[in-house]
């Protein structure tokens, strides 16, 4: 009989230790995996990765109601382009409410995001460490079959985990869950991957503005930022990013106009808002602009 891990959904298999699933005995609930995950908070290996139009598949072949889940930190077109491809009664849940900075006026973040993104369907907050509209979403759902999905690391198993007290495996690591999962009411899908690396923010992002003076460049993370003319931006980034100021060097990979009032995403990253028309300069790819989701009167 095919016994699935209850930490990731895994077929549980005894004979490969380098391959999923595997434990060195059959009768053990969780893969191996997952135990070193749980309680070592340790990655044995980067797991499977799931095909992103698979998943979207699977889900367009059920009748289930999805929650599409991301955060404050990584919603871009490229995620919203999966969230669009999904045909079922659907939900944009804005998860990990609890790092959001306070400044932020959640009404005004929900009208910019539809009008930025045009997206008609309704958008909540939830988070699964202070709970909130925990009960909204059990209410919205109730007694339906519910599909969480969305990016790795966005909170999934954790807000499953949170509304029915099921014990999926929660880490910081990418591809934490490897199958679609059946608790209950909810599944629980594999998250979506990408090219860049998802970051978790733990705590309440606190916005940075820096003066950036166009003799200087910003190293954060591994990312360079220089401008052409001295500006105020606001960094919207996990506190625990390393953010430093460094005396202007020549080479950089990409030239980039940008207008006020736009946000410059770093994918997996977080994202920058410019205040004024600036021309910049960035080593990285994994980026993109748009129209800033707290503009408005949240300015700050
Ligand atoms: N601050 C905060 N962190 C959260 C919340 N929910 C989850 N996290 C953290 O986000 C990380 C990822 O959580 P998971 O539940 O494993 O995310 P997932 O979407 O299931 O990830 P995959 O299985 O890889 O697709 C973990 O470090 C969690 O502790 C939340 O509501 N608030
Ligand atoms: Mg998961």
């Amino acid at each position: 009989m095919i016994k699935k891990c209850l930490g990731c959904g895994a077929i549980l298999q005894d004979k490969d230790i380098n391959e999923i699933g595997y434990t060195p005995k059959l009768s053990n609930d969780l893969c191996m995996r997952c135990f070193k995950l749980k309680h070592y908070g340790k990655n044995l290996n980067n797991g499977k990765v799931q095909n992103n139009d698979s998943i979207i598949n699977y889900i367009n072949n059920t009748k289930v109601i999805v929650l599409f889940l991301v955060d404050f930190l990584n919603i871009n077109s490229e995620i919203i382009k999966y969230f669009k491809k999904i045909n079922n009664s659907k939900y944009l849940v804005i998860t990990k409410s609890d790092i959001i900075p306070k400044n932020i006026i959640k009404d005004r973040l929900i009208k910019n995001i539809k009008e930025v993104y045009k997206i008609d369907e309704d958008i909540l907050f939830c988070s699964a460490k202070n709970k909130e509209n925990i009960n909204k979403l059990l209410n919205l759902t109730e007694s339906k079959k519910v599909i969480l999905c969305g990016l790795t690391n966005m909170g999934k198993s954790s807000l499953i985990n949170k509304i029915i007290g099921s014990d999926i495996t929660v880490s910081n690591k990418e591809n934490t869950t490897q199958e679609f999962i059946n608790v209950g009411s909810f599944i629980d899908a594999p998250g979506f991957v990408s090219n860049y690396k998802v970051l978790v923010a733990k705590t309440k992002i606190k916005p940075i503005t820096y003066q950036l003076k166009s003799k200087y460049y910003l190293l954060i993370n591994e990312h360079i930022l220089a401008s052409s003319k001295d500006i105020n931006i606001t960094l919207y980034l996990p506190n625990d990013i390393l953010v430093e100021k460094r005396r202007k060097r020549e080479e950089y990979n990409y030239k980039i106009e940008i207008s006020d009032n736009e946000d410059l995403i770093i994918k997996g990253l977080g994202f920058i808002k410019f205040s004024s028309e600036c021309c910049i300069y960035i080593n990285n790819s994994d980026i993109e602009i748009r129209p800033s989701i707290i503009g408005g009167s949240n300015e700050n």
